[in-house]
């Protein structure tokens, strides 16, 4: 065996040379990957005793695409385009070896081999559309010839990787290999193929896969009309559709360039960038600075769940679904059995879509232990608190946990806003203690906020930091404060809301200005599905507030018919006369002159208090890096992956345009918009909140 340079080696048997890659982690295309690939190939056409050439890979997978972090720096040579020539045009066939996942270029660089075969493990994928690009050396192009066009975009449009049996049925791959045996399956297909004097087959000279979708545009049509809802907003896709109809209308050579043109011009947008970020900060936000490798995490094999109300429901499904069993315990059979029935319906729901099986329903659940004897938790690994949002219910509940929970269990509570310190405070085991807070649906909604308490153990944190992704969740760490990221940036939003529609935008306004920047659903829409008269109550309240007048209406959301909106039968939401006329008298009676406000103040006026709160989260050491509060918003709230976060979004305004638009704020309305410190500092160095 012979090293080409750093991150390759080629190795010469009997007839067949083998290019193996090894750059750790995922053997990305960087500038060594790709100069072994080229070098590799031509070293072995230049032996004449080789007669075939395998690429293969080492460590946990295939070539896992280009190296995003050298997206955005010069290229250096030798450039993919080039490296990919450089194989389907050798002159003895070349067969990738694939294992773990072949994504992106990783799954182009396949593409050019003349054959493939995978162990059936094996993932391949272009997921580009979710770095708001599309596939750019040659994916567009080569896929479709080989699966025809609507398979194609179906893998393009989604980004989701197909597994290696599938692959072989759709003829990506040629033969599948012994699983753990990849390299020895791979050298006896080469063998068979020079026996058989197998031809240099070249995915780019086929077309009759493509046939189907000559002079019939209106597939692209339905593709597009089935996706819109799902792709509003993002750039890349009406690309991607293009560049498919490219391989269908347009001989290969034309078609690969315009794929490359349209994959450079991508590169460049914010959309891209922001997308990129967040693939970083997402995996950046389960690191914890002073939590190193050498940190112990304890097993945990068995969770109880305090409270089966949604949030406790929600939680516990989560578990049950990674095979982890549960008990959960409530304090009426009533509100038990109407828990267990919910977790149940909404399994069952996803098994109506064919995402489940109903046998597995049945195991889920199986999982479950409901109890009304809270003694049951005794044996739980972990224990998370998910009653009524209420200082002193939370206390009662963990001093009686401190008497029942075994030594060494970790003890969450599932608030949303309350002192996670004070909490720890009822046990005599406060390093045990921590915040996890689930967003609702629970079952549903990626983020966990892991709270870390004064005197959490490093131990316990990192086991739950470890634990978040076995669960489906993005964990990110935060500190204590009053609604921790999340809700703390929240409740900037919600009071400018409020402001603005008393000083005469209407709730539609404001609702159709925050969707139409992307995100799911504006503050007024959202307020009526949580309910208007969460810590509401009809016996104090005194037509203060707007919210109040509407719940002593009886408008107290989505489940009463009406709110903000009102809602038919299949809950759509139709704006109301009758809540304009509410607001008006509400704004006359406090006094305040009704003008009419435009969008980007709307916009504006909910967007950079949030900023400016992250930065103060920022300033206080309540979250590790910027990009984290990015992570919690696109994952607990559905902020638009394409604006990367607010705190990147802030960056991409810039931060001297949001500093001085606060100001201008402040000096109108007051100092619920004074700059954070951590703002006025970096706008005036003329740095950002992101890192590069
Ligand atoms: C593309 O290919 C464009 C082409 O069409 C055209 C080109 C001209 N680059 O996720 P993990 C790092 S676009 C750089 O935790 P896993 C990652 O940051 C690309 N770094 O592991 C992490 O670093 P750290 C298309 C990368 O086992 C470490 O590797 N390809 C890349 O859970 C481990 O990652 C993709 O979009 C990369 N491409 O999952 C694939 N990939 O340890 C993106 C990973 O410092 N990657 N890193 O935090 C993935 O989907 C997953 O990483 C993978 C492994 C499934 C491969």
């Amino acid at each position: 065996m012979a090293a080409i340079n750093s991150v390759a080696d080629l190795a010469i048997d009997g007839e067949i040379a083998v290019v193996t890659i090894d750059s750790p982690p995922v053997n990305a295309l960087s500038q060594a990957v790709r100069d072994g690939l080229k070098r590799g190939v031509e070293a072995a056409e230049a032996n004449g005793a080789v007669k075939a050439v395998v690429i293969i890979c080492g460590g946990r997978t295939f070539i896992a695409g280009a190296d995003i972090s050298e997206f955005g720096k010069p290229p250096a040579a030798p450039y993919l385009p080039d490296v990919l020539d450089r194989i389907e045009n050798a002159s003895k066939p070349v067969i990738a070896a694939v294992h773990g996942t072949a994504l992106g270029g990783g799954f182009e660089v396949a593409l050019t081999a003349h054959y493939r075969i995978a162990v059936p493990s094996a993932k391949c994928g272009l997921p580009e559309i979710k770095l708001g690009l599309i596939p750019g050396a040659g994916g567009t192009q080569r896929l479709p010839r080989l699966v025809g066009v609507e398979k194609a975009l179906d893998v393009i449009l989604s980004g989701t990787p197909f597994g290696a049996r599938e692959a072989k049925e759709w003829g990506v791959v040629d033969e599948l290999a012994e699983e753990g045996n990849l390299r020895e399956s791979a050298l006896a297909f080469a063998r068979r193929l020079i026996a058989e004097k197998a031809p240099l087959r070249k995915v780019r000279d086929r077309s009759d896969k493509l046939e189907p979708a000559r002079g019939h545009p209106e597939i692209f049509e339905a593709i597009r009309k089935a996706n819109a809802r799902k792709f509003r907003g993002f750039e890349a896709w009406e690309k991607a559709i293009e560049s498919v109809k490219n391989a269908v209308d347009l001989p290969f050579d034309e078609g690969i360039v315009k794929e490359r043109q349209m994959f450079m011009a991508l590169l460049q947008t914010t959309q891209s960038k922001a997308q990129r970020h967040v693939f970083f900060a997402e995996r950046q936000a389960a690191k914890v600075a002073d939590i190193g490798p050498d940190v112990p995490t304890k097993p945990i094999r068995s969770v109880g769940v305090i409270g089966a109300g949604t949030m406790g429901g929600g939680i516990a499904m989560n578990f049950l679904s990674a095979g982890i069993p549960v008990t959960i315990v409530e304090t009426s059979k009533e509100a038990l059995d109407r828990g267990v029935s919910v977790m149940r319906r909404n399994y069952e729901a996803t098994a109506k879509k064919g995402r489940l099986t109903m046998k597995e329903v049945d195991e889920r659940m199986g999982r479950l232990k409901p109890t009304l004897d809270f003694g049951a938790l005794a044996e739980a690994d972990l224990v998370i608190e998910a009653v009524f949002e209420n200082m002193d219910i939370k206390k009662k509940v963990f001093e009686r946990l401190d008497s029942i929970a075994k030594p060494g269990a970790i003890l969450a509570s599932n608030t949303s806003y309350l002192d996670i310190d004070d909490i720890a405070s009822m046990t005599k085991r406060p390093e045990d203690v921590l915040g996890m807070h689930f967003f609702s649906p629970a079952n549903v909604m990626r983020l966990l906020e892991i709270v870390r308490g004064a005197k959490t153990s490093k131990s316990v944190l990192a086991t739950i930091a470890a634990l978040a992704p076995k669960i489906g969740k993005v964990g990110v760490v935060v500190g204590v404060c009053h609604g921790f990221v999340g809700n703390r940036m929240l409740a900037q939003r919600q009071r400018e809301a409020m402001k603005l529609i008393l000083e005469g935008a209407t709730p539609w306004a404001v609702d159709r200005v925050l969707t139409a920047f992307g995100m799911p659903m504006g503050p007024f829409a959202m307020s009526d599905l949580a309910g208007l008269d969460i810590g509401w109550s009809a016996e104090t309240s005194k037509r203060a507030s707007i919210r109040d007048i509407l719940c002593e209406e009886g408008r107290r959301g989505q489940k009463t018919g009406a709110g903000f909106y009102d809602y038919d039968e299949a809950r759509t939401p139709k704006p109301s006369a009758h809540v304009e006329a509410i607001i008006r008298d509400f704004a006359k009676s406090k006094g305040v002159a009704q003008r009419t406000i435009g969008d980007a103040e709307i916009l504006e006026r909910c967007i950079y208090p949030m900023i400016n709160e992250g930065a103060k989260i920022l300033e206080e050491g309540k979250a590790q890096r910027a990009s984290d509060i990015d992570i919690v918003w696109i994952y607990g709230y559905g902020w638009p992956v394409y604006r990367g976060g607010p705190m990147f979004y802030a960056d991409t305004v810039g931060l001297r345009n949001v500093l001085a638009k606060l100001k201008e704020f402040q000096a109108k309305f007051g100092d619920d918009f004074k700059p954070a410190a951590l703002l006025e500092k970096l706008a005036a160095e003329g740095a950002a909140f992101s890192k590069p």
